[in-house]
């Protein structure tokens, strides 16, 4: 089998989504998510003008020498525009793979290891009560895991927390709006959402919190600490992660487990922290982290280290890399958790799926390769719009993280 075209889909059917579709001499085609959030136009230019007339020819079962090829071969290495770019090849692909075998991509990646994905989903209010409110609704629909995240007193537009009536969506259309943090506030309150929450929804649930690489080290200790009686399933990004040392500072004072990575693109990014048991899962996801190819290595480093994935699955993971998680969450043995947070209809509607939720659990479904196809008339109507994240400053203007 040969590669023989290769083209990308940019499209916005609600949000910004960069797609390749790879086709070959066999009729077979294979679908690939290329989405970078707010710097999109760079991974599609990346692909169009120094990936896609490389593959003219190859042979599409080759997955591991066309990745070595474009990650050696670039000489530059890492980076999350050419690892997204080397991951959008890569799961069109397994993609291809699974087709032309007739079997569901999972079962090339070792078969299924359990019956479904464990998901977690969004919930937010701009206070405890509609925090509250809004967890016991996603446990209604059946979700046995919810993050949550409330506004803070005080603080004007906190992350996590949706405009009014609309659902939270991280980018938005236009330059980047400006929003407003103060540690203090967050670390006084923060412990006063999850004890409500334990008491009103009891034990059983688990409940997961996004910090946003918000905090220093030692900031985090102190979250992480003030939150143990109400035993998170995770803290997140508790601080960035580019100083991978900080990490042990949290842990020498917190048994939170903490999940981390949904900024890392390889495995070197977080090798240090598994080898010295600083996390508990790990983020990087598919499209931003080299493909399947990548994080099934990833995934079985993190197993010799009894890390689990938990990978990132917000609204600019596209379905192609959902549908690439639940393949790879059914079979991995060190699973964790998956998140999920839904995409909009419109959305939905240009990228068909095969996969289902059912009780708490997701299922890839039982297509051939990845089950996921995109409706290219539709995708037309909705061309690419400039958006970005949100930038945040402290109350006295500095800028911080986001
Ligand atoms: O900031 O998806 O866990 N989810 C998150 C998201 C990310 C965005 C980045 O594009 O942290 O809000
Ligand atoms: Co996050």
């Amino acid at each position: 089998m040969k590669i023989t075209a290769a083209r990308l889909i940019v499209c916005s059917p609600d949000r910004n989504f960069v797609t390749l579709r790879i086709d070959t001499d066999e009729g077979i085609y294979g679908l690939g998510d290329a989405t970078l959030n707010g710097r999109e136009l760079a991974v599609a230019a990346y692909l169009e003008e120094h990936v896609l007339p490389c593959l003219i020819g190859r042979d599409p079962f080759q997955t591991e020498d066309i990745w070595q090829y474009l990650y050696r071969g670039a000489y530059w290495r890492r980076g999350p525009v050419t690892m997204t770019s080397i991951a959008a090849v890569d799961v069109a692909l397994w993609d291809i793979k699974g087709k032309a075998l007739n079997t569901p991509l999972y079962n090339l990646l070792g078969g299924r290891s359990r019956e479904g994905v464990l998901v977690y989903t969004h919930a937010n209010g701009r206070d405890i009560p509609e925090a509250l409110d809004s967890v016991r609704k996603y446990m209604d629909e059946g979700y046995l895991a919810v993050r949550a995240q409330a506004g803070v007193p005080g603080v004007a537009s906190s992350y996590g927390v949706p405009k009014a009536g609309k659902p939270y969506e991280p980018a938005e259309r236009g330059l980047p709006s400006e929003s407003l943090w103060s540690t203090e506030k967050y670390l006084n309150f923060a412990p006063s959402l999850f004890e409500k929450l334990r008491v009103e929804l009891g034990s059983d649930v688990h409940l997961l919190h996004d910090v946003h690489h918000r905090l220093t080290p030692i900031e985090a200790a102190r979250l992480g600490k003030s939150l143990e009686p109400f035993h998170l399933f995770w803290m997140e990004d508790p601080c960035p992660a580019e100083l991978q040392e900080s990490f042990e500072l949290i842990r020498r004072h917190t048994t939170t487990p903490i999940a981390t990575g949904e900024v890392f693109n390889s495995l070197w990014d977080a090798h240090d922290l598994m080898r010295h048991h600083l996390i508990d899962y790990i983020r990087m996801t598919i499209v931003h982290g080299g493909g399947i190819t990548h994080a099934k290595k990833t995934a079985d480093f993190a197993a010799l280290y009894q890390v689990r994935t938990g990978y990132h699955g917000a609204t600019d993971l596209s379905p192609i890399t959902m549908a690439a998680a639940l393949h790879l969450g059914l079979a991995v043995h060190n699973f964790g958790i998956q998140e999920h947070m839904h995409h909009s209809p419109l959305t939905d509607g240009v990228f068909t799926h095969q996969y289902t939720f059912d009780a708490g659990y997701m299922h890839p479904g039982n297509a051939p390769g990845l089950g996921v196809e995109i409706d290219e008339a539709l995708a037309a109507k909705y061309p690419y719009q400039r958006a970005y994240l949100p930038v945040a400053r402290k109350l006295d203007g500095t800028l911080t993280d986001w």
